[in-house]
């Protein structure tokens, strides 16, 4: 659900701000994290998807070749409240996309695809959350 997508962009997104140098990721091209949901963000810039590799590994979200860990983010998703309503249907979406774009070899580029693709998929699915919803629980974290 969109409620549950929130608490995990709020808690994901913590991370961005220790990947901005690494990933080259510019405060220009997205601010904070919870701007990746607006209407008018496009989900377009390489460094977003170094970040977001960068932010994954963190929370040990991706296999070696960059591919999304099921196990890993099954869990993960399941630590939030209500996570288990989530979970499943987070991984096959995310999954869903990253057989799309599977025989792109530039990691970066090859993630912000899946990302981009997961932003639509989320929403189709309802369960894209409003930047409204992240902000109000972005203090628990
Ligand atoms: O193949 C690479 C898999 C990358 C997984 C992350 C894709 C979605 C990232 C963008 C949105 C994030 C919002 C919340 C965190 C979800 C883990």
């Amino acid at each position: 659900t969109a409620e549950v997508m929130s608490h995990v962009t709020a808690h994901f997104g913590k991370a961005l701000e220790e990947c901005r140098e690494e990933s080259g990721l510019s405060a220009e091209v997205l601010e904070e994290f919870q701007h990746f949901w607006r209407e008018d963000f496009e989900v377009v810039h390489r460094e977003l998807g170094c970040a977001i590799i960068c932010m994954s590994n963190k929370f040990s979200l991706l296999q070696d070749d960059s591919r999304m860990h099921h196990v890993n983010m099954h869990d993960y998703i399941k630590s939030f409240p209500n996570g288990h309503v989530l979970s499943e249907k987070l991984v096959e979406l995310i999954h869903n996309c990253e057989k799309k774009y599977d025989t792109m070899t530039d990691d970066c580029d090859r993630v912000v695809k899946v990302a981009a693709c997961f932003k639509v998929d989320a929403k189709a699915a309802g369960i894209a959350p409003e930047v409204a919803m992240i902000e109000a629980v972005m203090e628990k974290y």
